[in-house]
């Protein structure tokens, strides 16, 4: 990755409740990666956590991101901003 390219983005980390397995760390990592703006999708489900990383131009809103877990049915939480 380039450096300019880098500075445009930013983390996102995301507490996620109800992963159990790869199965499902899986399926929200492909579900992540495909909302616009998300650049890149780090999970680690025996810790429940996602780490994005988005465009910090446009980035996806929270309600976006929450709302495909929940639809999922997993419940996230926008980690406070670091
Ligand atoms: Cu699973």
């Amino acid at each position: 990755m380039r450096a300019e390219d880098a500075a445009r983005l930013k983390r996102v980390p995301i507490t996620i409740e109800g992963m159990t397995c790869a199965a499902c760390a899986v399926q929200v990592q492909q579900a992540l990666a495909a909302v616009p703006g998300v650049k890149g999708v780090s999970i680690r489900y025996p810790q429940g956590q996602a780490v994005l990383t988005v465009d910090a131009i446009s980035p996806p809103s929270d309600e976006r991101l929450l709302k495909v877990l929940e639809r999922m049915g997993y419940r996230g939480t926008i980690a406070a901003n670091n």
